[in-house]
Parts: C-alpha cells; structure tokens; sequence
C-alpha cells in the first residue's frame, strides 16, 4: 500500500509521517535547514504482519504544486492534513480539489497540531473540513485528531492504516507494466536507478523496459521493492530499478517519464478527454486555451479545443481535445490534471479516453457519440461501442496497447466478441461479424449495380470500391478484405478490377453487329495470320477506335486474343497454334524448336509467327531459351478450344479451366486478392495499350 500526504504548507504532513514511521522524509539539506518540504519524500514503514506501507509526503508551497501532483499519482490512500489551528486554508482547498479529479476515493482527514487547540476548536474545524469534503470523491472520510508532538492520536492513526491495509484490494498486475518515474540516481556499485510507483503490471530481474516518450531500451538489473531487495515487483508498489541500457544514464530519464513494456511505448500529442473545469475558476475555457497539463509525474505545456461551439463553464464538465506541444506516454483511463500557464492555480482535470484523437472531424455529433461510449470505464464495453461506432473497426492491439491492458487482452476479445479480423503486414483490425456481412454485402450490391450500368466494363476499380464503402478502410487492410471475399466466393479480382463471379462483359447492339461481321474475317484461311483493327476498320469504313473496342470486349468474352498490339487472334486459332507448337515440339530434338519451324507449319511470315511465340512465352506456355523453345510440360492444357469448354466457363466465370486466367497467365490457378498478380505475367505483358 502507498499512502500519499496533503495539505497546505506547514501544517504538519512531514512531521506526521516522522511521528508513524520515525523516518524524516524531508532528505535535501535545504528542505533541514528551511523547515519545509521542497520536493518528494518517500518513508518505509514495515508493519508486524510482514507487510510493508509506502509514504509519500508532498509539499504543501503553493509554488510547489507540481510536485504535489507527481506524488499523488499511484498513491492508494490519502492523508490530507489540515492544521487545528489554522483550520481549512488555500491548499488545503486546491490538493483537495486535485485529489478529487484524480479520483482518489480512499483517505484519511489527519487533524494535526490537536495539542495547540481546545475541543470546542477541533469540533468547528472538522465540521468545516466535513463541509468542504461534501460532492467531493473524499465524502464523509473519518477525521482523525493527532499531534505530532505529544504523540496524541498516533496509535489510533497506525491501528486505522493497518486496518486499511488488510482490507485494501490489490490493484489489478494483469495489465501490462508501467512504472512513473518521479527519481533517477546513480548508486556506486549499481549504477543508475530510477524509482517509481508501478501504476500496472508487473516487472522482474531481467525484464526488458522502454523508457517512454524517449524510447531509450534498457534492461532491469536488480530491483528493490518498498525499499527491499526483490525478484519482482508489482501494481501499487514503490519500485527502484537499476537499468542497464547503451543510453541510460541518471540525466537520461526523468520525472514524468514512464518506464514500461515496451510493447506499451506509443507517444501520443493528441488526446481526447473528458474535463471537469472546477467551481473555483474565474473564467470559461475557451477555444485554444493555452494550459500546463500534468499527467503522472509530467508536466507539458498544452492546449485545450473545447468539443463543442460553447466555451466551457466553470463547474461545467465537457469533452475536450488536448493537443500537448510534446509527447508522452499515458494510457486510456489516466487521470489528468490542467493548470494556468503561470502555475499558479488549478483549472481542472479528468480522464483520457482517446490517446489517437483525430485532429479533423473531432466535433461531428458521430465522433461525440464514440468518445461517450469510449468513456465507459469497462475495456469491454468501449471495445464494443468502439466496433459499433462511426468508424466500424477497430485496431485492436492499439486499442489494447492504449489501455496497457494484458499482452492477450486482444486474442480473448476476438474469441469473446465473435470478431472477423483482416491483417495485411503489421496491421490488423477487428469488426463486429455483423459489420463485415454488412460491408461485404454492400460491396457485392456496389459491383452489382455497377455491372447493371457498366455491362460493357470487366468489372470496377479497387479504390473506387473502397471509396464507396463503409467503413471506409485503409488501402493495405482494403485489400485483405478483397481477398476475404474472394475467399467466401462473393467478388472475383481481375488485376485492378472487381466483379460478381457472374458477371459478363456484354456488347452493345451495335457492338455486336460489328463483331457478328469481323468475327469471319479472323477465321478461316487467314486466321494465322488474321487483319489487324486498321485493316477491319478500313474495311468496314468505320473509326479504329470503335473496331479495337469491340475486339477488346470479345477478348474480355475470351473470344480472342491480343496476340501483339491490335492484332487479335480467335480464341480457337491460339489454341490450334498451341496444339501446332506442341506437335512441333513433340516430334523435334529434346522437344526444342525454333521459330522458323513454327512460321513454316503456320505459314504466316516470320514477324507474325515470333509475335504468337512471344505471346505463349508470356503466358509461360513456352519457355524459351536462346533462339530455342520448349513447350512448357505444366501447361499444356492452357489453350483449350472453346467447343470443349462447359457452357459456364465461356465468358466471365471465376474459374476458367481452359482459358488462360487474364490475371494469372496461369490458365488453372485462381489468385486471391491482388498482391501477387504482378509478380505473375499479365496476359497482355508488353502489349502497350
Ligand atoms: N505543536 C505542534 N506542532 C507541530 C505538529 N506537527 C507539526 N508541527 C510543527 O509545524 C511545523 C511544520 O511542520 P511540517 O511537518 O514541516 O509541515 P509540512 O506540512 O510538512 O510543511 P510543508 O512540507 O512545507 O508543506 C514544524 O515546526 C513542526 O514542528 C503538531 O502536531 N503539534
Ligand atoms: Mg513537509
């Protein structure tokens, strides 16, 4: 257990801690000789039943609030103490206030200097101090008078922290370790160590750590745990650590840093939060205020953007952006604290919900609606409200590493939530199962009309697609959705374009007429050696443009092929010169020829024939090597005759078994999404377009 003290200067906090623990926490020569606290002070008190209390005492300077603030983070009780002479005074008020936004719900009011008052006095303060605890996390905490000096009330106070101690649950080291550092020294013999309360998790000798937001590695040599040696450490424990690291030094880690996992170390310069402005400021926030914003033992110069139009009133709870201007390492559900620019007062404080907060459309009523239901204290229930929300997906080791939760935190999620999950490379992100049927039936509704309007077309653009859909997802992980549904059978992908299985490229009346009048021409005695879209064109007295189109959809029909640029061949004539290659190939040497016994079986002049030979290189039909080629044996069935085709696989069907696959060149092999379609030929390589 660590207990933190409170109060206004002098009233008594380190002369308590001296009476309980018999240790003066006050350490610096300065702090001796001036009587009052300057910085932090830490006391071991070991207690019969073998138990250790950690003290931390603050100092109650006005001046010196921020040192305050880094005590009081981590600390699981409280003693605010409050002098009977002097009764309620400023910072009785302002640590009161911060122990209230930091949410510190356990504490003790130490009424010190008891010997110096009468009874009628100690009855009026504790009815004053009772008073001002009202509304606060603090209310209705018991009112202990003690003196320091006399002794008076010391044993109760002692009976009461021990009794605390049994009852005080654990807090949870199922999260991922982090550690707030508030002092780095160096030790002759050990070399630097950096001592802190474990806010989660836990770490042990040999642990690997980062120092956050520096990123400096290091390694934990030795450990002491409440000022004892130890294996290891825990949540709600003060720890010393000596580190071992290339760039680790005293000077290298300071207050506010965080010593964490280092699977935990994400810098974050922009969060969304939910702040409370207190009662006791003069003024509203306003847009772009400039503040000092305290988180851990840190302290950052900041600036608030109010997320609504209205500024915000004191007293008045409101969800905020903080954009700090450097960043540090916090988690989700951190408690913060902002101050005036000139550190001389308080404004208020509250909770981190969203350490990757948007800096454009942060005020639109979708993204209010996910930073409420973001708020909610259960992991569980943000992650749920997070997959429901405006954006439909979630990253879940980020979510997870945000909220320094347990390093399986996301694998039990995904088995809990029934999540589909889509990863391309290091990313990865979760939907709910009903978001993923949702999307992917809008993207087959999507291509569907798309077809309906575009008949003429193979299919529509990937980011197009992905541009039209929600939740719009990043391109990488667009693509690991593509594949999945090319998976379940629903799309099919042809290069950069998307169909429906089902889908056909169909002509236009009139683009049929003029096929139904230049298919003959490719066929017959000229179909090795068949008129280019010119000579069609010419002969038809009609626009190149409007020929080579029509031959494009046949060939997208697979009813030709471009064989070289504008020379279109009939399906049936590349598969007899396919057969022709093989027969060549079969009777010759080693199974080797060359083109010219190929242009002499074809009869069609040799600039033709190596354009064909060329095209079955392409395609990996032949394999060529020098002036000679073999037939590659893995695809002899490539070129089929259409006749020998089933009925479905003429056309735009997902398997083709006998035409070339236009993606993969491979004639077999469907590919799932897209990101080996380059490493393979395209049926039209070196054909330019
Ligand atoms: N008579 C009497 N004097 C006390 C008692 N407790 C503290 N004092 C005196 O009050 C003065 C301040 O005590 P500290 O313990 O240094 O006060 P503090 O709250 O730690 O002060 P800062 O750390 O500077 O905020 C010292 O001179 C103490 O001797 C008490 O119970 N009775
Ligand atoms: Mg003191």
């Amino acid at each position: 257990m660590i207990v933190g003290t409170a109060g206004h200067i002098d009233h008594g906090k380190t002369a308590l801690v001296r009476a309980l623990t018999g240790v003066d926490a006050d350490r610096l020569p300065e702090e001796k000789a001036r009587g009052i606290t300057l910085d932090l002070g830490f006391a071991y008190w070991p207690r019969p039943d073998g138990q250790i209390i950690g003290f931390i005492d603050v100092p109650g300077h006005e001046k010196l609030v921020h040192n305050m603030l880094a005590g009081a983070t981590g600390i699981d009780l409280v003693l605010l103490v409050v002098a009977a002479d002097d009764g309620i005074m400023p910072q009785t008020r302002e640590h009161l206030a911060i122990l209230d936004l930091l949410g510190l719900s356990r504490g003790i009011v130490v009424l010190t200097k008891s010997d110096l008052v009468d009874d009628d006095r100690l009855l009026e303060v504790a009815a004053e101090i009772t008073a001002a605890l009202a509304g606060t996390c603090l209310a209705g905490a018991e009112i202990l008078p003690v003196s320091a000096v006399t002794g008076a009330g010391i044993g109760a106070l002692a009976e009461r922290l021990d009794g605390l101690c049994k009852t005080m649950t654990r807090r949870a080291v199922d999260g991922r370790f982090r550690l707030a550092a508030d002092r780095s020294f160096t030790l002759v013999g050990t070399g630097t160590v950096v001592t802190g309360t474990v806010l989660s998790g836990r770490v042990a000798i040999g642990d690997a750590v980062v120092i956050s937001p520096t990123g400096l590695e290091a390694r934990v040599r030795s450990l002491h745990v409440q000022n004892r040696a130890a294996e290891q450490g825990g949540a709600g424990e003060r720890c010393a650590l000596a580190l071992a690291g290339a760039d680790i030094t005293k000077e290298a880690v300071r207050r506010g840093d965080i010593v964490l996992d280092p699977s935990l170390h994400a810098p974050t310069s922009r969060i969304d939060a939910r702040l409370r402005v207190l009662e006791s400021e003069a003024k509203s926030v306003g847009q772009w205020m400039p503040v000092r914003f305290h988180h851990g033992a840190s302290d950052v110069a900041a600036r608030l953007v109010v997320l609504r139009e209205e500024p915000l009133a004191p007293g008045e709870t409101e969800l905020v952006q903080i954009v700090l201007e450097s960043p540090i390492a916090a988690a989700a559900g951190d408690r913060f604290i902002v101050r005036d620019t000139s550190a001389s007062r308080t404004i208020g404080g509250g909770v981190l919900i969203d350490l990757r907060a948007p800096e454009r459309k942060r005020r639109t009523p979708e993204r209010r609606a996910e930073l409420l239901a973001l708020d909610a204290a259960d992991p569980g229930a943000a992650l749920l409200a997070m997959l429901d929300g405006p954006r439909g997906f979630v990253d879940l080791d980020a979510f997870f590493r945000d909220r320094a939760a347990a390093a399986d935190a996301a694998r039990h999620a995904i088995e809990r939530q029934d999540l589909v999950v889509l990863a391309a490379g290091h990313q990865s992100i979760a939907m709910c199962r009903q978001t993923w049927q949702r999307f992917s039936d809008a993207a087959i509704a999507t291509l569907d009309a798309y077809h309906a309007e575009r008949p003429d077309l193979q299919g529509m653009g990937q980011e197009k697609l992905r541009l039209s859909l929600h939740p719009r997802l990043p391109t990488t992980l667009f693509a690991a959705a593509v594949q999945r549904m090319v998976a379940e059978g629903a799309v099919v992908l042809d290069r950069a374009w998307l169909r429906r299985p089902q889908h056909e490229v169909r002509m236009t009346p009139e683009e049929e007429r003029i096929w139904s009048r230049a298919q003959p021409l490719l066929g017959d005695l000229h179909r090795f050696r068949p008129p280019r879209v010119r000579d069609v064109a010419h002969e038809f007295g009609i626009d190149e443009k409007i020929v080579r189109r029509v031959f494009r959809l046949a060939a997208r029909r697979g009813e030709v092929d471009e064989i070289a640029l504008d020379h279109f061949f009939l399906a049936d004539t590349v598969a007899e010169m396919a057969e022709i290659a093989m027969d060549i190939g079969h009777s010759a040497e080693a199974g080797r020829f060359n083109a010219a016994e190929f242009r002499d079986r074809l009869d069609n002049g040799r600039k033709v024939a190596i354009q064909i030979l060329e095209y079955f290189d392409r395609q990996g039909f032949t394999m060529r090597r020098g002036d000679w080629r073999r037939i590659n044996p893995n695809r002899t069935s490539m070129f089929v005759r259409r006749a020998e085709l089933a009925p479905a696989q003429i056309g735009g069907d997902a398997s083709p078994v006998g035409r070339p696959d236009f993606k993969s060149g491979k004639g077999r092999e469907t590919v799932l999404g897209g990101f080996d379609s380059h490493s393979l030929p395209p049926r039209s390589q070196g054909v330019r377009r």
